[in-house]
């Protein structure tokens, strides 16, 4: 049997342009499915986009357009995005497809057929920003006495037909569930936070909408259409085949391996997603992970505040994988974050070029110089030479382990630490010096750092991969040998290979006199 993973990023409202928080999400699950792939995974790695609802059919008015062709537009942006930010996803889905307008009808004939769903009314507040349900308890009140959403959100009272979906029934299901799952929710703080939600009482939760129409129709009853979120979350399965549960993907990826998501959509995958597939008869999926949020230099992130980070304009300004790195580089996965200029130029500055890239340009120009361009023969290596390969060597396994905890920062970390020994393994061997008095050993010593160089290239492929990708063309690792399967130590570069010139990978950022 392959081993397979499956990876979803949430998917978008389509309703504004991406911003760094939508680059950031997908981001983490590109890094950890190119990590999977290159691991020996078959990985399927879905993003898209959410393209129903209140909010959209608003937008769309708003911008004196029909929902269709407002959806088509705003979604393009997105898979823009993903294109410039060399995202390596398998699928991008729109809610909007019949693929899936199909699955979220065969998912409501399920729970319907199992006695889950029932006809009644809802009255109570709703916000449409958040496509949510709130209760009075949940709200705060303005000086001006106007009610808001935990979320700042501001919410309506809505009075209208509504089926409902017996969430109340699930408390003690999900509360065993995650109890047999510990790292269902991870960090574990966030499982906390879902246990006292669940712990504290479930209402039935209501599923349609009549006051609108920009939806999937309720089967047997059009009047009403689906609750934007339950629509949303079908995805995860659409993409996988379903409502086919019997071959093909959904066999070979459900239930999905992790569902990447910000801490604000947790209620919505971490409680209303699995009772939804308990009571289909579905599996669950194995894990959420909410991570924190970014603020813009100490400020919240807002279209009112006028500071979105727009990542196509980051990335214009410092490089595609330098702002990859710094995404996940700068913040502990799971915390909240600040964006701020300084820290990324600090980050370009000292870690990409100062440590990484000057050990690179350094050891590749003095091979280029010294070797005559060739890979050097190497003699007996010495307790520094092997004390330092087998840093390189052990990495692989403690990325592994803190991929599987999509521990990102924590994984570069490691990597750095490396990086840091390689560059005092040059400083305290000295190889230029060698070079007059014992070539033969200098030849030892480049080698051992081309050789820790390459296990660098390889594993710093998910997080960056065009800089990864040019670094191993210098050490002319052929594309197919760039797999974890060719990380040592059975497999060596070979003495006597022919590098080409080589060019600097991480320039300095100079810092312009306005900015
Ligand atoms: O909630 N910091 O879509 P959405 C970090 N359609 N991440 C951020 C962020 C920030 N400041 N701002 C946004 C929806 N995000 C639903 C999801 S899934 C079945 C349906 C990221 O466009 C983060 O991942 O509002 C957050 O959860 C997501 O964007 C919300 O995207």
């Amino acid at each position: 049997m392959p081993k397979r993973y499956y990876v979803t990023t949430p998917i978008y409202y389509v309703n504004d342009k991406p911003h760094i928080g939508h680059a950031y999400t997908t981001l983490a699950c590109d890094v950890l499915a190119r990590f999977k792939r290159l691991d020996g995974f078959e990985v399927k790695f879905l993003t898209g986009t959410d393209e129903h609802g209140q909010k959209m059919e608003s937008s769309a008015t708003a911008a004196g357009m029909d929902p269709q062709a407002f959806t088509d537009k705003m979604s393009r942006n997105f898979r823009d995005l993903a294109r410039f930010m060399n995202y390596s996803h398998d699928d991008f889905i729109r809610t909007t497809e019949e693929r899936h307008k199909r699955a979220c009808r065969d998912l409501w004939r399920r729970l319907e057929e199992r006695d889950q769903i029932y006809l009644g009314t809802y009255a109570g507040w709703y916000a449409v920003r958040d496509e949510a349900f709130y209760a009075e308890s949940e709200l705060d009140e303005g000086p001006d006495g106007r009610k808001t959403a935990p979320s700042g959100a501001e919410v309506e009272w809505v009075e209208e037909p509504s089926y409902f979906f017996r969430l109340s029934d699930w408390q003690e299901k999900l509360l065993d569930f995650y109890e047999a799952n510990p790292d269902f929710v991870l960090p574990r703080t966030r499982l906390n936070e879902v246990l006292s939600f669940v712990r504290g009482g479930l209402q039935d939760l209501s599923v349609s909408r009549t006051s609108f129409r920009w939806g999937v129709p309720v089967p047997g009853d059009d009047g009403h259409i689906m609750y934007v979120w339950l629509d949303a979350l079908t995805n995860y399965i659409t993409a996988v085949g379903y409502p086919e549960t019997g071959a093909g993907e959904y066999t070979e990826y459900w239930p999905a391996d992790l569902h990447m998501v910000g801490k604000d959509i947790l209620r919505f995958h971490a409680v209303y997603w699995p009772a939804f597939l308990m009571a289909a008869g579905l599996e669950p999926p194995k894990r959420v992970f909410a991570h924190g949020w970014w603020t813009n230099e100490g400020e919240k992130i807002s279209k009112s505040l006028g500071n979105i980070i727009d990542p196509f304009e980051l990335v214009e300004k410092y490089g595609l994988d330098q702002v990859r790195y710094f995404l996940l580089r700068e913040v502990p996965f799971g915390n909240d974050g600040d964006f701020s200029h300084r820290a990324m130029i600090g980050r370009i500055n000292s870690d990409l070029a100062n440590d990484y890239g000057n050990l690179a340009q350094r050891v590749l120009s003095m091979i280029n110089k010294n070797c005559g361009g060739e890979l050097p023969e190497y003699g007996k290596f010495t307790s520094a030479d092997k004390s330092l390969m087998n840093e390189g060597l052990r990495l692989y396994g403690s990325l592994q382990n803190d991929f599987n905890k999509q521990a990102f920062s924590k994984a570069l970390e490691v990597i750095w630490a490396v990086v840091s020994k390689a560059n005092l393994y040059v400083d305290g061997q000295a190889p230029w010096a060698l070079k007059k008095t014992d070539p033969k050993r200098m030849g030892t010593v480049l080698f051992a750092l081309a050789e820790t160089i390459r296990h660098l290239a390889i594993l710093t492929q998910p997080f960056m991969p065009d800089s990864s990708a040019r670094l191993l063309d210098q050490l002319a690792v052929p594309e197919d040998h760039r797999t974890f399967a060719f990380l040592g130590p059975d497999y060596m570069l070979i003495p006597g290979t022919r590098l080409p010139k080589p060019e600097g990978l991480f320039p300095r950022y100079q810092e312009e006199e306005d900015s």
